[in-house]
């Protein structure tokens, strides 16, 4: 695990390890992060001693189809760990926000590199808001967004998050090379923020497309049911909750 002070984002510098395998499940963490940022090169807020902002790197020897599930088992265990710790049950918003009651607490970005038909190397950046008040988040975000001691009222330390977060991450990324995908799908599903709900998407493309979620595929894909009555499967895009 390596530490820093201040980076530009712990995703880059893990870049810098990420194809040497001696790397393999390196752990980057900054306290605050200059350029943090989100899917889409959007940016993500990282102020200094408020939140936990790290990067995994992971190399596992799996098919590329396989890196949406790694998508899900991050976030999946990032909620596990939130549970032990605080005892509060947070939903998950496909792909891999955290929510708790309606407020996204963390997000996770996920950057890949493939060789040929097989992930080379995966990076895993994890944001979790831990001790923000509604004034840390500029007014575009201040509904939206909020931290674990927000929600909570609860003070935690945050090495012990860190800690806990990367025990639940190994336990079930060693499930996930041993090719059981099931659990990872099952317990993502059950605690899904937009399980049976009427969403829109909005595709990497920019086209906006609404329906009935159905839930993840095997690989992580996410399922729409149209208001055609077609399926389809959505590998990337933004989900937004249409309320009925
Ligand atoms: C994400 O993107 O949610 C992924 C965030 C990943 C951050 C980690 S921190 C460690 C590692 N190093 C990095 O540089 N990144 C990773 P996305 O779904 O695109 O959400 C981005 C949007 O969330 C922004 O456009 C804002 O609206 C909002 N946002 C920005 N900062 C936030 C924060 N601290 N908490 C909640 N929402 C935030």
């Amino acid at each position: 695990m390596l530490f820093f002070n201040s980076v530009t984002s712990t995703n880059e510098v893990a870049r810098k390890f990420a194809s040497n395998s001696k790397y393999n499940g390196t752990v980057i963490v900054a306290e605050t992060q200059t350029k943090g940022k989100g899917r889409q090169e959007r940016k993500w807020l990282s102020p200094a001693y408020k939140g936990l902002w790290f990067s995994v790197v992971l190399q596992p020897d799996c098919p590329a189809e396989n890196l949406g599930l790694l998508s899900l088992l991050a976030s999946n265990a990032l909620r596990k760990a939130i549970i032990t710790i605080l005892n509060v049950y947070p939903q998950l918003k496909w792909p891999n926000d955290i929510f708790l009651n309606d407020k996204k607490i963390s997000g996770i970005l996920l950057e890949s590199v493939f060789q040929g038909p097989k992930l080379n190397h995966v990076i895993i950046g994890i944001g979790i808001n831990v001790t923000q008040t509604s004034d840390d988040f500029p007014k575009e975000i201040n509904s939206i967004a909020s931290s674990l001691y927000s929600e909570t009222g609860q003070r935690i330390k945050r090495e012990a998050l860190l800690l806990e977060v990367l025990h639940q991450l190994e336990h079930d990324y060693l499930i996930f090379l041993s090719g059981d995908l099931n659990l990872i799908l099952t317990e993502w599903d059950e605690n899904c923020l937009h399980k049976d709900q009427q969403v829109e998407l909005s595709t990497p493309g920019g086209k906006l497309v609404s329906g009935k979620y159905q839930g993840v595929d095997t690989f992580g894909n996410l399922c729409l049911l149209t208001p055609d009555n077609n399926s389809s499967i959505f590998s990337s895009a933004e989900v937004r909750i249409v309320q009925p």
